[in-house]
């Protein structure tokens, strides 16, 4: 690999993609430095034990190194300018990351999405419909398997989810079908403004060959700069031509392509029409490795929806407890409103919410919480700026609090979600952890009321 050879490699930071990064170079005979600011995130003995020929530097950025790199691979989650090591590269040294360097090594088809919402679950139905084709499916990235670990697998195309931190880095992407499904506020504490974020986003068009975009999401458009070889949009409205819509058939809701009716809505297991858009962009996306509609179709029907994503919890109290731990910004929990709303026939629709807000605005939830909610308990740090928007809100300090106290004022048919609008880990490790806490109070509280 010419970018590799005879280069002084860093590797920063040793978590997923560090970790893959390291094992890719060892496996091509190559060296580097791995750095990471925390203390003790690996063990050392264990590290020279395995990777002999590299060298382990954990607790700071040894700044001095970093300078005399020729190459950083650069893990997504470093933000370089904020933690002071931009200033200390130096010029001539290429940063990419792990996305680029696959980009660069990779020669099967590539179908790539990024968004703010909906991400996971577009991949990974798209991964599914796949599979069930018969098709080999390398599915990697953003949702938690990094892209080299899958490059040694016999597989036919991959399924890339990309986040913005990973788009920042990539240059050499060529994808078949590549889409931004929607854009609204998220990780403006690193990107500062919408229309930068919405711009990183947009380079996954760059020289693919079909464009699949939203067409009710101005930002999610193919800026005019790139090259593009077909444009396909997608929306919950009325299509033309090949474009795939929604539309009212004999009264029911139908995935529409042009004029012709696909499915009705109603035999779809991914309840909300926020799911219909992810549906509709997987037809759009499969449609792009020249997969039939037709043979998609039955396939999205056995798929049933990602952990944490709106996900209902059994009880016996006849609660509609929801888990929406994946809702880390404003516009995941938007839509988990917008789409519970309809089925509430009257009943008390009480939320929870609050968080590491990631200096997001949350004014989007005031409408919402005004004409939906009944109560709201707010958590975490950001906590206080959403309890502002609402009249109905109370501060809680625990999750466990807020199932509690939900518990008391909810009945049968009542809808209590948990949909924070922010990021977990001002108290909790990750998303994952904070909707298993959610879910264990549910369950103890049961146990402690039978
Ligand atoms: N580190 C430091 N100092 C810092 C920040 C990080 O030393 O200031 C070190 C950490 O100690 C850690 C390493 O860097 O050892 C972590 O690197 P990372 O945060 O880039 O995380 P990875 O484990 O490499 O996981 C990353 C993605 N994480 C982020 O972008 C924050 C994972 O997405 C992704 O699944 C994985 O690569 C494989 O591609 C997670 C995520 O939260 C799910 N993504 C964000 C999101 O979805 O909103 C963008
Ligand atoms: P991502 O990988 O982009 O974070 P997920 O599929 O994990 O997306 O879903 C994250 C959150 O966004 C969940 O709360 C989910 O209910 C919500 N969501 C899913 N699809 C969409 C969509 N198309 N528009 C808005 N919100 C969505």
């Amino acid at each position: 690999i010419a970018t590799l050879n005879n280069k002084n490699i860093i590797v920063l930071g040793a978590g997923l993609t560090g970790m893959s990064c390291l094992r890719f170079l060892h496996t091509h005979g190559l060296t580097c430095a791995v750095i990471d600011s925390r203390n003790d995130i690996l063990d050392t003995l264990e590290f020279n034990n395995d990777y002999p020929q590299c060298q382990l530097y954990q607790g700071d950025w040894y700044f001095d190194l970093i300078k005399q790199a020729d190459v950083i691979l650069l893990s997504p989650g470093i933000d370089i300018e904020a933690q002071g090591i931009a200033k200390n590269i130096n010029k001539d040294c290429q940063v990419i990351g792990d996305i680029e360097l696959f980009c660069q090594i990779n020669t099967k088809p590539v179908v790539a999405v990024t968004g703010s919402n909906g991400k996971s679950t577009v991949v990974s139905l798209l991964a599914h419909v796949g599979k069930a084709l018969g098709k080999n499916i390398g599915l990697g990235g953003n949702i938690g398997v990094p892209v080299l670990n899958q490059l040694a697998s016999d597989v036919e195309c991959f399924v890339l989810e990309l986040s913005s931190f990973q788009l920042e880095r990539v240059s050499s992407l060529t994808a078949k079908g590549a889409c931004v499904l929607n854009v609204s506020d998220d990780h403006l504490d690193r990107h500062k403004t919408l229309e930068n974020y919405a711009e990183i986003k947009s380079r996954i068009y760059n020289h693919c060959e079909t464009a699949v975009f939203n067409r009710q999401d101005s930002l999610t458009q193919v800026p005019s700069q790139y090259y593009v070889n077909k444009q396909v949009s997608f929306g919950i409205d009325t299509a033309t031509a090949k474009d795939f819509g929604l539309q009212t058939v004999n009264g029911e809701y139908h995935l529409m392509q042009g004029e012709q009716v696909l499915i009705p809505l109603a035999k779809l297991p991914l309840a909300g029409l926020h799911n219909a858009v992810n549906y509709l962009a997987v037809l759009a996306l499969g449609q792009s490795l020249s997969w039939s509609i037709t043979e998609m179709l039955p396939h999205l029907v056995s798929f049933t929806g990602l952990a944490h994503r709106c996900q209902r919890i059994e009880t016996n109290d006849g609660i509609h407890w929801i888990n929406d731990s994946k809702a880390t910004n404003v516009g995941a929990t938007v839509a988990a409103i917008t789409g519970l709303a309809p089925t509430l026939m009257g009943k008390k629709f009480i939320l929870i919410a609050g968080g590491e807000g990631k200096g997001a605005d949350f004014s989007p939830l005031k409408a919402l919480f005004q004409q939906h909610i009944s109560t709201l308990f707010v958590l975490g740090k950001d906590g206080d700026k959403i309890a502002e928007l609402s009249d109905e809100s109370q501060r809680v300090d625990s999750l466990e609090s807020a199932v509690e106290k939900a518990k008391l004022i909810a009945s049968k048919g009542d809808i209590v979600l948990l949909s924070p609008a922010c990021a977990s880990l001002d108290m909790f490790r990750n998303y994952e952890e904070r909707g298993q806490v959610f879910v264990n109070a549910i369950h103890n509280n049961m146990q402690e009321a039978s």
